[in-house]
């Protein structure tokens, strides 16, 4: 038999608020920090369902920078990249890898007077605002072949501010040194060396010379990968302050031009926001490639292109040098970063009146299911017509399918995980 007690009113009630302490203590304790989640939904099965926590990005695979790569990370790239050149699908004349650089020649061909049929206008690729959505899908296309040889593969980006990043790439055990063999002559600054790369892994390509070519002259640019790495006024790296420039528009169509490079923030006193220029992404392949320019141009301001030198130089070859594929990769994370500043989604994409290709949902060629074909484009009016070569993609893509990147499975090293 239990003793009876009998408490007093006062001290029934402290213990009485004692208890109710506890109790709220034990229940604080024990709920998530995210209060959102609380109370679980009568439906949840168990705490996984109670506190879900998605975390999206945990599966995405991570493009890093270049400088980040292990040793047996730039050999698996690299012996990917030689299992894409000496792969020769069938039907196909050319290899995978150079079928990669025969959809980027033929975005050339699209000019009215070379013939070509269906609604693509302008270059479906550069030039206008599909600059950014039609090299993403590149990019990924081209990751997703490495990826078929070594699915350990994701693509590294180099960062054009970091001045180690260059000599990371150049370097004999990864993508080859600077080019050799030939002496260049630049007004006032002196004689300069570039030419054939011939060291590292891609020094006996035997590039198709109907691939290979100066888009100025349409001459052939020979059988070998070409280089002139840092020729005046081509400097490396780019400062800080220029990448920055680019955050601080909103409109997607002038971020666009500005990375792409043909156009530049102007002088304060010009009375205009931004003039025609040579910057960044157009900049950085010729920091690469070299190019000659006219320096009495070149000093008032003016980008004044003489002649091309190198593959990276000569814009509708230069995936052929296996740097094009870092370089864009970097492209398509700042363009990423801009998007992650509060300008992702369709709202900061051109919807209609821009030329056939370049609007939220034209597709775009060559994954427009075959809507338009390019004229005749190429080297040479006697050598092969390049459009017999090209394998068309099956996919369709719009530019509205490649404006999250997340989506697409990747993100990058230097965007903060949510
Ligand atoms: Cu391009």
């Amino acid at each position: 038999m239990l003793p009876k007690f009998k408490l007093s009113k006062p001290v029934a009630l402290f213990l009485a608020l004692v208890a109710i302490a506890a109790g709220v203590t034990i229940w604080l304790s024990q709920r998530s920090p995210d209060s959102a989640y609380w109370p679980p939904p009568p439906d949840a099965a168990g705490p996984a369902q109670m506190f879900p926590n998605p975390q999206p990005t945990a599966e995405l695979r991570v493009r890093k920078p270049v400088t980040a790569l292990s040793a047996a990370e730039k050999t698996a790239l690299v012996n990917a990249i030689q299992t894409l050149q000496t792969t020769i699908p069938e039907g196909s004349q050319i290899s995978l890898y150079e079928q990669f650089v025969l959809q980027h020649v033929l975005t050339m061909g699209f000019r009215q007077r070379l013939g070509a049929n269906g609604p693509a206008r302008g270059n479906p690729a550069h030039s206008y605002p599909a600059f950014l959505p039609w090299h993403r899908q590149f990019l990924l296309a081209f990751e997703q072949a490495l990826q078929r040889v070594d699915p350990s593969i994701t693509l590294p980006y180099w960062d054009w501010t970091d001045p180690k990043a260059l000599s990371v790439m150049l370097q004999a055990d990864f993508l080859g040194g600077a080019g050799q063999g030939t002496s260049i002559e630049i007004p006032n600054h002196g004689a300069f060396t570039g030419g054939a790369v011939q060291t590292g892994p891609f020094a006996n390509w035997q590039l198709n010379p109907a691939l290979h070519f100066n888009p100025m002259t349409m001459a052939p640019l020979g059988p070998h990968l070409l280089r002139f790495v840092g020729l005046p006024p081509f400097h490396y790296p780019l400062p800080q302050a220029e990448i920055d420039t680019l955050f601080e528009t909103d409109n997607y169509e002038v971020f666009n031009a500005l990375i792409e490079g043909a156009l530049v923030p102007a002088s304060k006193d010009s009375g205009k926001d931004y003039v025609p220029g040579w910057a960044l992404h157009a900049y950085i392949h010729s920091v690469i490639g070299g190019s000659l320019v006219d320096w009495a141009d070149w000093q008032q301001g003016i980008a004044h292109q003489l002649d091309v030198l190198g593959t990276m130089d000569s814009i509708p070859c230069s995936p052929y040098d296996p740097i094009f594929w870092l370089h864009h990769a970097n492209v398509d994370r700042l363009w990423a970063e801009w998007q992650e500043r509060g300008h992702s989604g369709s709202n900061f994409y051109p919807a209609a009146d821009k030329p056939f290709g370049h609007n939220l949902t034209d597709p775009m060629w060559p994954w427009d299911g075959g809507l338009s074909a390019p004229g005749r484009y190429g080297p040479e009016a006697e050598g092969p017509d390049l459009r017999d070569w090209l394998i068309a993609p099956t996919a369709v893509v719009r530019p509205l399918d490649r404006l999250d990147f997340r989506q697409l499975g990747y993100t990058y090293a230097s965007i903060e995980l949510p």
